[in-house]
């Protein structure tokens, strides 16, 4: 069987731009080897001869000016074992843009077609190498930013999400073939009954099963995306401080002029295992500044969107009205409440504070002495992983696609469960759990289509 015909062959380079020792330029296709061989030359044997999955050493030359380009190492791999299940050639070359870029040239004049973003993985999806989930996790694992997110692309990679949905989906198809039996040869009389009763049970215990992943799906998310994190405070407490001293850098502009920052800014930091996307905000005060409105209706709406809260308020002044709106503001928020300024005489305590604040976390730090700054890391780490991220097996849902996919499909079991209990006929509850069959296909790409699986794969990075 040859599963690459259907398709053109396409090439790419597949290191990232730049300077570097090696680049890669990658083809995928029939064609890739014929292709190679047509601007290759070598000593010893054509690419065309060559064993499979074996690395060549050649020069990669111009056929119509006959100028050597590069020294290269050729990767030959035949189909079908290979990343896309198809012919696969990866030029490894010297760096450098403009000799890539020339080998790139070559091979587009002698038949390849540029590869879209993401294509080589989509073609190993299409050619039923891995599936829809799998593929996912191939960009999961790329961007992953921090060891915890990249296990877990790794976990989904290995088809570990995948293995559950397929069970929980043959559950499903054995129920509905079992309810088909039934209706089509009843050896009793209440026969309604007892598929209606069968049904339901399936369908409870599908609907667990769901929300135990789903269960998973906020913790997920935020490895995979990051927390979002919105430091909030009254101008010049120390905002942008912090988030410089968190992302140990000087991103932010720091005076001590009430009003320096302006506009919102954003930034990735690993806080000890858990992404943070944290957000520096401007100030937020009453002012007739238009820059700064501006400035500090985005630090309201970033505040809105955050999954945490940082309030710095400044310990070396009693505390003003602005701080109490935003204490107010933030009340039922994911928050920690930080006392800066530490370093400074104190004018405002723990205990005032406690008249505006139940339980919440009270942290006193200082960003120019560091004190305290462990302790906040600390807890971040604690607030979002105690104990239930440590477990290394765990499947967890991070994909926004997939919460959705499943959210539909536990509603489409509770219909299921609506319906028996409120005698619906057995052929119309039917309908919803095969509807329930369907969405779970769509998580592992069975029953996806084509315009999803381009935009899904259009998200990947060139010559992936
Ligand atoms: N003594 C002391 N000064 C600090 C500390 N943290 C920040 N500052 C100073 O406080 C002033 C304001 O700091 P910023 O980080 O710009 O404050 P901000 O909250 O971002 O202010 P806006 O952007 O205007 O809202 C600067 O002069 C900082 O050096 C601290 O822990 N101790
Ligand atoms: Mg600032």
């Amino acid at each position: 069987m040859n599963i690459t015909s259907e398709f053109d062959t396409i090439a790419a380079i597949s290191t990232p731009p730049g300077e570097g020792a090696i680049s890669i330029v990658r083809m995928s296709g029939d064609q890739a080897i014929v292709i190679a061989e047509a601007i290759y030359q070598s000593e010893t044997k054509k690419l065309t001869e060559v064993a499979s999955h074996t690395l060549n050493y050649g020069h990669i030359y111009d056929p119509e000016s006959n100028e050597v380009l590069d020294e290269v190492m050729v990767a030959v791999m035949k189909e079908p074992r290979t990343f896309t299940r198809e012919n696969i050639v990866e030029i490894n070359c010297h760096g450098g843009m403009v000799v890539v870029n020339q080998i790139l040239q070559l091979l587009l004049r002698q038949g390849a077609r540029l590869a879209e973003p993401g294509e080589f993985t989509k073609r190993a999806f299409l050619n039923g190498r891995m599936d829809l989930s799998q593929a996912e996790a191939v960009m999961d694992l790329i961007q992953a930013k921090t060891e915890k997110s990249k296990k877990l692309a790794l976990n989904q990679l290995d088809g570990k999400l995948s293995g559950m949905i397929k069970h929980l989906r043959q559950t499903i198809l054995e129920t509905l073939a079992q309810v088909e039996v039934n209706i089509d040869y009843p050896e009793y009389d209440d026969v309604e009954e007892l598929t209606s009763a069968l049904l339901k049970e399936r369908a409870v215990e599908i609907k667990e099963a769901i929300q135990n992943l789903l269960l998973t799906a906020k913790q997920g998310k935020i490895l995979r995306d990051g927390l979002s994190t919105a430091i909030i405070g009254k101008p010049n407490v120390g905002k942008s401080s912090l988030l410089n001293y968190l992302i140990r850098e000087d991103k932010a502009i720091v005076t001590d002029i009430a009003g320096t920052t302006r506009d919102v800014i954003e930034e990735f930091v690993n806080v000890r295992g858990v992404p943070l996307k944290l957000i520096d905000t401007a100030g937020i005060r009453e002012t007739e500044d238009i820059v700064e409105k501006i400035g500090v209706e985005r630090s309201r709406k970033a505040l809105q969107e955050a999954d945490l809260v940082l309030l710095v308020l400044n310990q070396n002044e009693p505390l003003t009205q602005s701080d109490r709106e935003l204490l107010q503001l933030t009340k039922e928020m994911n928050r920690i409440i930080l006392l800066n300024k530490m370093d400074l005489q104190p004018h405002l305590s723990r205990e005032e504070l406690t008249e505006y604040v139940e339980n919440a976390t009270i942290l006193e730090i200082s960003v120019h002495s560091s004190e305290g700054i462990d302790t906040l890391e600390e807890t971040i780490n604690q607030m979002f992983f105690a104990g239930k991220a440590e477990e290394r097996d765990a499947t967890y849902i991070s994909n926004s696609r997939h919460i959705a996919l499943l959210e539909q499909a536990e509603k489409a079991l509770k219909d299921v469960i609506d319906g028996i209990e409120a005698g619906v006929p057995v052929d119309l509850v039917q309908i919803d759990m095969t509807r329930c069959w369907d969405l779970l296909g769509e998580i592992i790409g069975e029953s996806v289509q084509d315009e999803l699986i381009t935009q899904l794969f259009s998200q990947f990075c060139l010559g992936k």
